[in-house]
């Protein structure tokens, strides 16, 4: 395997809920950070059973008054971060702590990424209401790098949500609305063309360059892999790759992912077999 030379390393606080059984949020970043190399702090948002995605009579134990003293107490110890990524949050009291949080750590120079996870096949969540994607939109405002899906896109900048494939059109609108909102580099995920591929589509508004990572397409919906997807791009980087071969890899893994579920037919809800590909190192 190719070492990268330059690489030093790196620590990343990752705010997300912990979903015990159903491998999204924390339970991939941990694992996907951690084999990419980089140091993975987390603080949980919420404890659940399983994620809401599909299952019914999930715990939630909501952990909302312990995320600032959680940053807090890391202060106070003199740690400092390379980034700060968040995922699924509860409510819009979280939305608003964390986005203080991600405040202060990019005044010490973190690089501040938001999936802002909320909505998925032109739907909000049925833990969300209406008013959530103001508040994820943001949150979005404040960040280096977001990684929207397509029906989160269209819900921060209101445009028309589309079932794929999609048009180029359609896409390269959604990704200057997006521009629209933040100076984040934006990473939309879940765009494809026609049937063969599927990945992302990257805006770097300060250079205003469109660029597109896409890997083989899985037929079928599985839950959990916009976390794979992101987790992964924070690894890549963290490893100071430029962002359209990190969303790459991220794309193959992904893919990857799915076919391995897809061929072993688990239930899509159980979430993606990312874990035989976690020699990930190799990608990056
Ligand atoms: O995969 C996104 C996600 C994360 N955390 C929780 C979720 C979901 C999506 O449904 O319910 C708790």
């Amino acid at each position: 395997m190719a070492e990268n030379k330059s690489f030093t390393r790196k620590r990343v606080a990752a705010i997300h809920d912990i979903s015990g059984f159903g491998k999204c949020s924390l339970t991939v970043a941990l694992p996907i950070l951690s084999a990419a190399g980089i140091e993975c702090s987390v603080i949980p948002t919420a404890v659940l059973s399983t994620h809401t995605g599909g299952f019914t009579g999930y715990t939630y134990r909501d952990l909302t008054e312990d995320i600032l003293p959680v940053f807090r107490h890391w202060q106070s110890l003199g740690l400092t971060f390379d980034a700060g990524y968040s995922g699924f949050l509860g409510s819009p009291e979280q939305l608003e702590i964390v986005a203080g949080i991600f405040g202060e750590m990019k005044n010490d120079g973190a690089m501040i990424v938001v999936d802002p996870v909320m909505a998925d096949d032109g739907k909000l969540y049925s833990t969300f209401d209406a008013a959530f994607p103001d508040g994820m939109r943001s949150l979005c405002a404040g960040a280096d790098v977001i990684v929207p899906n397509i029906t989160e896109a269209a819900l921060m900048t209101g445009a028309e949500y589309k079932d794929g494939p999609y048009t180029r059109e359609y896409i390269e609108k959604l990704l200057a609305r997006l521009g629209g909102i933040t100076d984040a580099l934006a990473v939309l995920t879940g765009v494809f063309f026609d049937e063969k591929e599927l990945g992302a589509a990257l805006l770097d508004p300060k250079t205003g360059k469109t660029a597109y990572a896409l890997a083989r397409r899985v037929p079928g919906s599985y839950h959990g892999t916009g976390d794979v997807f992101a987790s992964v791009l924070v690894a890549g980087l963290m490893r100071a790759l430029p962002p359209a071969d990190a969303a790459r890899a991220a794309a193959e893994f992904t893919s990857a992912a799915a076919r391995r579920t897809k061929d072993a037919g688990s239930d899509p809800r159980f979430g993606v077999l990312f874990e035989e590909g976690l020699s990930i190192k190799a990608l990056l």
